[in-house]
């Protein structure tokens, strides 16, 4: 994948990129029979470019839970590439809590659009990206059935409407709400929620009680997330109710079988795309 190409690409297409997802509520919502849901890659853009060969976006609506960027070796590329799977096949962009400038200046993705677009592209770049990032949508309904985001609940027992009216733009996110929706994780170890430790502040892990509150509150089946890494490529919590999907092997995460969730016709499987 040519560098120089994907430069032009960023310049020429960013500000319609921006235009496009400041269109979108947090929360979307999504119709498809067939269905593929990818979890972080980090830059993993050998992962990605696999399932893409696998599974033919022309023929498979994809939903990509976020964290594309920081800590791989090809975040750039695979940034790239998931902007134009979104240009040319509505791909569903959900935003990780790794879109954000609160990550990017220490885990990667800052300094490699300098060290490969050099410092003054790379940092204007940057500039628009983070832009871009603040509208990326949240979360997403598939089907009336599950519900997509990066992190997990936040603590409060919020309702689908109310993720419908996060503001937005919000760049680091500093609403606390869309914060934890990017940062939280499931614990079977709780009932309702505690602060998590590995996280830092403002972050909790949630329990099996808030996970049937919301989905019984919402009327859906169960929630599909990103963000932990597992070294098997997905886990379950909350007794089948809540699905962690992580997909990369980049970087410290190089012992990883990658995985993704695939519904085709309302049957969900978990693939290995190793
Ligand atoms: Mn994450």
């Amino acid at each position: 994948m040519d560098i120089l190409t994907i430069k032009e690409f960023l310049k020429e297409n960013l500000d319609k990129l921006y235009g496009d997802f400041s269109t979108y509520e947090p929360l979307l919502r999504v119709s498809a029979s067939k269905v593929v849901i990818i979890g972080d890659l980090h830059g993993d853009v050998n992962t990605l470019l696999r399932i893409i060969e696998r599974f033919p976006p022309s023929n498979w609506a994809y939903i990509m839970l976020g964290d594309y960027v920081d800590r791989g070796e090809h975040q750039i590329e695979t940034l790239y590439l998931a902007l134009r799977l979104f240009l040319e096949y509505r791909a569903v962009l959900l935003r990780g809590n790794h879109e954000s400038p609160l990550t990017n200046y220490e885990y990667g993705f800052y300094m490699e659009l300098l060290r490969k677009f050099g410092p003054y592209d790379g940092d204007s770049l940057y500039d628009k990206l983070k832009d871009l990032f603040s509208q990326m949508p949240i979360s997403a309904i598939l089907n009336d059935k599950y519900f997509l985001v990066h992190g997990g609940l936040p603590i409060n027992n919020v309702s689908i409407d109310s993720i419908a009216k996060l503001p937005k733009p919000d760049e680091v996110p500093s609403n606390e709400v869309t914060f934890q929706l990017l940062w939280n994780d499931p614990s079977d170890d709780v009932k309702y929620y505690e602060p998590n430790i590995v996280r830092g502040p403002g972050t909790y892990v949630f329990g099996s009680a808030l996970t049937e509150n919301f989905l019984s509150s919402s009327g859906l089946k169960m929630i599909i997330r990103g963000h932990e890494y597992t070294p098997q490529g997905y886990k379950w919590n909350h007794g089948g109710k809540v699905l962690t999907i992580f997909s990369s092997r980049a970087g410290p995460y190089s012992g990883t079988k990658p995985h993704i969730a695939v519904i085709n016709n309302d049957s969900l499987s978990i693939i290995d795309v190793s």
